[in-house]
């Protein structure tokens, strides 16, 4: 799995590209059983939607279950990114966000980079993003929306409040962008939502505008985000770190898996 210069180019204008296909549906159906059962244990890094059982988002599931544990070193998800930092890389961090049918809630606009520089002591924006649709991704699931280009105006700066976060899991309400700043950003950078099948890779960069709205669909949306950073560029915390789920701590060179996920 190679980027053409093309999407090499998209990835670097746009801060995202979006490769179809590129898991088949038996793959993503192992995925989907390994996270139904790593969803079932409570814990600290199962984040739920405000009604407190619905399940929102599951960290470092890489760290628990071997599907995920060789998912990460997958030649179709590492290679890419690779090829992007031009680096050797270590997973930085992993989720699944889980939108539900008729309800899973909204993520609020916001930049990534800037949770992880403020939170984790993260010094470069050298992250690379690589989201893999769990289901079919339509208009209708709430699909992520990004602002197109907009990582190339690097990080925008919030007000000092929303710094004042605890030493979990950051929502990206605490983070957003206000509704004036998203009225000027839109007149330079269009509103794009990538859409497709299951099986979808979306790398996208840690400095882009996004965000999601609610679903109200009666098909859920389940996207796994992986984010890479290059071993060289690992942050070393000031204070106590933030939990191992939020901020990987293996920083070992991560090696290429070529293999399938349809027979286990
Ligand atoms: O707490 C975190 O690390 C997460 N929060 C946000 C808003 N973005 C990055 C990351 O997934
Ligand atoms: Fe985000």
């Amino acid at each position: 799995m190679t980027l053409t210069e093309e999407q090499l180019a998209s990835y670097r204008n746009d801060g995202f590209v979006l490769l179809e296909n590129t898991f088949s549906g038996e793959e993503i159906e192992t995925l989907c059983l390994a996270l139904a059962e790593d969803q079932r244990v409570p814990g600290p890094r199962l984040i739920t939607e405000n009604d407190g059982v619905t399940p929102r988002s599951i960290y470092a599931s890489h760290t628990r279950h071997p599907v995920f544990e060789r998912l990460v070193r997958s030649e179709r998800l590492l290679g890419p990114a690779r090829q992007i930092a031009d680096d050797d890389l270590y997973v930085h961090q992993m989720k699944v966000n889980s939108k539900q049918a008729f309800g899973g809630e909204e993520w609020a606009w916001h930049q990534d980079y800037i949770v992880w520089r403020d939170a984790d002591n993260m010094r470069a924006a050298s992250q690379v993003n690589v989201a893999l649709f769990l289901d079919d991704v339509t208009e209708f699931n709430g699909p992520v929306i990004f602002l197109r280009g907009s990582h190339r105006l690097g990080t925008l700066e919030r007000a000092a409040s929303a710094r004042d976060h605890g030493a979990g899991h950051i929502d990206p309400h605490e983070y957003a962008l206000t509704p004036v700043e998203l009225a000027g950003l839109v007149k330079q950078h269009e509103m794009v939502s990538p859409k497709g099948a299951r099986g979808g890779v979306l790398l996208f960069s840690p400095q882009i505008v996004h965000g999601s709205g609610t679903n109200v669909s009666p098909f859920a949306r389940r996207l796994l985000i992986l984010t890479y950073n290059p071993v060289s560029a690992a942050p070393t915390p000031v204070g106590a770190p933030r939990p191992e789920h939020l901020v990987g701590r293996d920083h070992t060179p991560l090696q290429i898996d070529r293999g399938r996920f349809d027979r286990l």
